[in-house]
């Protein structure tokens, strides 16, 4: 069956019934920004909010793709529908996902309860996590139970995205003095369960107890983090976090709900804010937008006045 050429309805439709090609077309349509993108939104956004949306972080080769492929088959056993999406910095020339990734998760290509997305960076300023925004919403109103967000956590875009998740699992792995990067670029902040990852390896313990010490000085403004260690290679330790992602995961709706409204309101704000930015920018292009910038260098209007002229005021 094909799904080109429908209205933007159409698409909305099919995917709400469980179609994965709409599915697919729409999150290729939110990735590249399609202007049908506002009306397919519209028409699905009040189908969503029920998915339970969880971030994998952790620097490049801590094993997240492998936790993830575990967890995906943990969550399947218990009879959930679950989706990945993962955004992959190392691969800025395909725009796409590295293909270990690809590799790994076929063992659920033929699943009908699992759908993977990979996100490319490509998109501009904010673009990707935006598009990464609207592809979970799109897999929410597709009716996937958990929604699986992995991404590497190395820049301002990342924690961006992570912002959407309900819950953030941090993965750090022994032997890398990652957990010391981790830190400094402010995933402490934003874990709700740290995964020592690799604990094959030696010196495992001794991560555990650095982190321990971390979480001991960090003031308690949430709950204190749990740490778990895993072998995500052989499967080991992946009920447990699983186990625990469903534990916060009931036991945080109120905090759940203060983060989704948090997040949507910081999401509003940035649609209003491109748009008004863009728009100056477009005032400044007209004879009269000219002629206040030469009336602004010639000091013979302040900055603020400027602005009000501009906005109207
Ligand atoms: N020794 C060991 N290797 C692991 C473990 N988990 C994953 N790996 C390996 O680490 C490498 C990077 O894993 P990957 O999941 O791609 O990391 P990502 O970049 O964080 O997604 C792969 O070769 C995995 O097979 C583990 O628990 N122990
Ligand atoms: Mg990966």
């Amino acid at each position: 069956m094909t799904v080109g050429g429908l209205s933007p309805q159409g698409y909305a439709e099919r995917l709400l019934s469980g179609d994965r090609l709409a599915l697919a077309r729409v999150i290729s349509k939110f990735e590249n920004r399609d202007a049908e993108s506002a009306e397919i939104l519209r028409s699905i956004f009040q189908h969503t909010g029920k998915a339970k949306v969880w971030g994998i972080t952790g620097a490049p080769g801590a094993g997240k793709s492998t936790l993830v492929d575990q967890l995906v088959r943990v969550l399947r056993a218990q009879g959930l529908k679950v989706a990945v999406v993962a955004i992959d910095p190392s691969s800025p020339f395909t725009g796409g996902a590295i293909l270990g990734d690809r590799v790994r998760m076929q063992d659920h290509a033929n699943d009908p309860g699992v759908f993977i997305r990979s996100l490319g960076t490509r998109g501009k300023l904010g673009g990707l996590s935006h598009a990464t925004l609207e592809s979970v919403l799109a897999l929410d109103a597709a009716s996937f139970d958990v929604i699986l967000v992995e991404t590497a956590g190395v820049g301002q875009t990342e924690l961006e995205i992570l912002s959407l998740a309900q819950l953030v699992v941090v993965v750090l792995v022994p032997e890398s003095g990652d957990s010391v990067q981790m830190m400094k670029a402010g995933l402490l902040e934003i874990a709700d369960l740290f995964v020592v990852n690799k604990s094959d390896r030696p010196d495992s313990d001794r991560l555990v107890h650095h982190l321990q010490g971390v979480l001991d000085l960090s003031p308690e403004e949430k709950r204190r983090p749990e740490i778990l260690k895993t072998q995500a290679n052989a499967g080991k330790g992946v009920e447990a976090v699983a186990d625990q992602l469903s534990v916060l995961s009931s036991l945080n709706g109120e905090e759940n709900r203060r983060r989704g409204m948090e997040f949507l309101k910081r999401e509003v704000l940035h649609i209003l804010t491109e748009r008004l930015s863009l728009s100056v920018q477009q005032a400044f292009e007209t004879s009269s937008g000219q002629e206040l910038l030469a009336q602004l260098v010639a000091r013979k209007i302040d900055p603020i006045s400027a602005a009000n002229i501009l906005s109207g005021g």
